[in-house]
């Protein structure tokens, strides 16, 4: 028999999703959890990693007494090729939405822009110098082309390596060189990966682990970087900026709209059609105030880091912000969008569209967003929801009081600008906070959340007790959503909860303890903002010299695998909250938590139970201070069991 559903306090932490997890039994709603429980412990041969159903003579599952595949495949070759295929659909999701801004960066530079333009010359400048183009006697719109030239042929390349990579810090650069690590074009990347892993190709697993590395750099240096830079010249880039989360963010007497996925175009369209007087008198006219945007996901982020437009919730909540009865619309556009949203939807009046060709959902309406009329396209998704708000039943409606304010937009155009001023752009006073030990070191809490465990709650307790222990925390993603719903990203957390040295630089400088740095693809900032500290001297002179770390406490997409494994090749630890699909194999598992430490610098840790992360990040973080010689004069805490209990959300 099916183990019966968790109780909501077991499935989140937070009061609003509580809540609605309670109205959606009460309303007959299947939600993400229920089916979580419903489908009871994961299949041992997936959790393994060692089910292969890459050609048919399979699928062959390993067991004792059949440890190898028809084939001849044993776990290593099956784990490691599983893996490395999971890395290569990140990376292609990362990186596929990186192209479509670039070839709406084109269009632009064109003249074929329709509605958008370039919003911030000065970064795309930059960019132009960073990529090497020659922009002397240039116009703003020629620099455009030439860059957006530069970035399809980083996708096209064949032969060479990536421009992207000189980004980096020389030595990791000269490191992927040797490793044979520096990946060619993109999309030449992915295809090499999934050709590797096809039957009878690559079965050594070290080798596969270093193409995951390889596909992976390809992803962080390369696709991702690319939509970070081509985002903000086009819609840009993020200042500090107020903004608010949690599922109360939703308006009683408005026409709520939720956009939801990761694409920032339409969505930036929809902003500007939301607060059009025109839109507003219709939203009026169907006996609403206004119109309420609100978001889910990595389009919150993008929006939330350019415009302070409310956070309606992260991954699991989803289903949830449909649940309260009170939106009109979701807007989907590519990935992390549940298919079960149509389903959910229809116990409301909700509606669902979805705007992408290449993701559509049985039971949403297709409205293919048009780049070439995006305003218009974005008005007649308005309208949709304005003529959906009669159709609402107040007696289904129920918008739990719970919304916590936030600042986001901390990009590292607006750190240099915090910590230097206008005059004197520099990372010093980071260097410097971190050299004398005020601030310990830096942790980027990245990723999503995951129906399986409590939602928020390792990564919640995780930010805490690092600000805790005066390690500055830098967020993107859903990571970052959660931190925001628990007031973990205002200046005042940084009074209430970081260490006296950590608060100490947060009062002189302004910030919060914990850093929202955008969306998925923005783990690209933190890439660019330990290369700026290495840069900045003093403390070593590559990335796996930095006393910091990254953690992915509760991930779940392929992009998440994808990421960790650019921050690994890129010198920087991940924690991982819940292992890879490698455990059927000691061998991979093992290469990839310590073997790798000796041939990129980094690696991975399967970490479960927060108590033991924060003391492995801490003391992970103390290591790499010792070996820079900046460790003289600190004490050390070791936290006995009695610590470990007190570490709550
Ligand atoms: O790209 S953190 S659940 S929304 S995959 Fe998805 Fe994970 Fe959220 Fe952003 Ni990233
Ligand atoms: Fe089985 Fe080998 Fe085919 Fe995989 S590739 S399904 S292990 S025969």
């Amino acid at each position: 028999m099916a183990k019966l559903s968790r109780d909501p306090r077991e499935k989140a932490v937070d009061e609003a999703s509580v809540a609605m997890l309670e109205k959606a039994a009460v309303d007959g709603v299947v939600d993400a959890f229920a089916r979580a429980d419903a489908q009871g412990k994961s299949c041992a041969f997936g959790l393994d990693g060692i089910c292969c159903r890459l050609c048919h003579m399979g699928p062959c599952r390993l067991t004792a007494k059949t440890p190898l595949g028809v084939c001849g495949a044993d776990a290593d070759t099956i784990t490691a090729r599983n893996l490395l295929r999971e890395v290569a659909a990140g990376a292609a999701a990362h990186s596929d939405h990186g192209r479509s801004l670039v070839l709406l960066l084109k269009a632009v530079a064109e003249g074929r822009g329709g509605d958008y333009q370039i919003k911030d010359e000065g970064r795309l400048r930059t960019a132009a110098r960073e990529w090497g183009v020659q922009i002397d006697g240039l116009s703003t719109r020629q620099i455009a082309a030439r860059l957006a030239e530069v970035f399809l042929s980083e996708f096209a390349l064949q032969e060479g390596k990536l421009k992207t990579l000189s980004l980096a810090p020389l030595p990791r650069q000269g490191l992927w060189d040797r490793l044979g690590l520096a990946p060619r074009g993109i999309d030449a990347s992915i295809v090499e990966a999934l050709h590797r892993t096809h039957m009878g190709v690559d079965h050594d697993y070290r080798n596969l682990v270093h193409g995951a590395l390889k596909t992976a750099i390809a992803d962080g240096w390369g696709g991702s970087m690319i939509a970070t830079t081509v985002s903000d010249i086009l819609f840009g880039t993020p200042e500090p900026v107020r903004g608010c989360a949690n599922l109360g963010v939703l308006e009683e007497r408005q026409v709520n709209v939720l956009v939801h996925g990761h694409e920032p175009a339409l969505t930036e369209m929809l902003v500007a059609a939301s607060r059009d007087p025109q839109m507003m008198a219709e939203a009026k006219a169907a006996g609403a105030e206004g119109i309420n945007l609100a978001g889910i996901c990595c389009t919150a982020n993008e929006v939330l880091m350019r415009h302070g437009v409310p956070v309606a919730g992260n991954f699991l909540q989803q289903e949830l912000a449909i649940v309260t009865g009170a939106v009109e619309l979701m807007i989907t556009d590519v990935q992390c969008c549940m298919p079960s949203l149509p389903s959910v939807a229809r116990c409301y009046h909700t509606k669902v569209v979805t705007t992408n060709p290449i993701a559509r959902s049985m039971g949403a309406e297709p409205m293919d967003f048009d780049e070439a009329n995006a305003m218009a396209c974005a008005k007649a998704i308005l309208r949709k929801a304005i003529a959906n708000f009669p159709n609402r039943d107040p007696k289904k409606v129920s918008i739990p009081d719970v919304k916590h304010p936030l600042v986001a937009g901390f990009s590292n155009e607006t750190i240099f600008y915090m910590l230097g001023g206008t005059f004197r752009r520099s990372f010093r006073p980071l260097n410097d906070a971190i050299i004398t030990g005020r601030i310990r070191g830096v942790a980027g809490i990245v990723g999503c959340t995951n129906a399986r465990g409590r939602v928020d709650e390792y990564i919640i307790t995780l930010t805490k007790e690092l600000i805790k222990r005066n390690i500055l925390v830098l967020q993107t993603g859903c990571a970052a959503v959660a931190c925001g719903k628990y007031g973990l990203l205002t200046p005042e957390a940084a009074l209430e909860l970081a260490g006296p040295s950590l608060r100490e630089v947060c009062e002189a400088v302004g910030i919060p303890p914990v850093l929202h740095m955008g969306s998925c693809v923005d783990n690209s900032r933190i890439l660019m903002a330990a290369t700026y500290v290495v840069e900045e001297g003093g403390l070593g002179n590559d990335l796996s010299d930095l006393p910091a770390i990254g953690a992915a406490p509760e991930w779940m997409s392929e992009k998440a695998v994808a990421i960790g494994h650019y921050f690994v090749a890129s010198g920087i630890d991940v924690v991982l909250g819940r292992p890879f699909h490698t455990t059927g194999s000691q061998a991979v598992t093992d290469y990839l938590c310590n073997g790798l430490a000796n041939v990129v610098g980094a690696r991975f840790h399967y970490v479960p139970e927060v108590a033991e992360a924060v003391e492995l990040i801490c003391k992970h973080i103390e290591k790499k201070r010792d070996a820079l010689g900046i460790n003289r004069k600190t004490e050390r805490k070791l936290y006995d069991m009695k610590d470990r209990r007190e570490l709550k959300v």
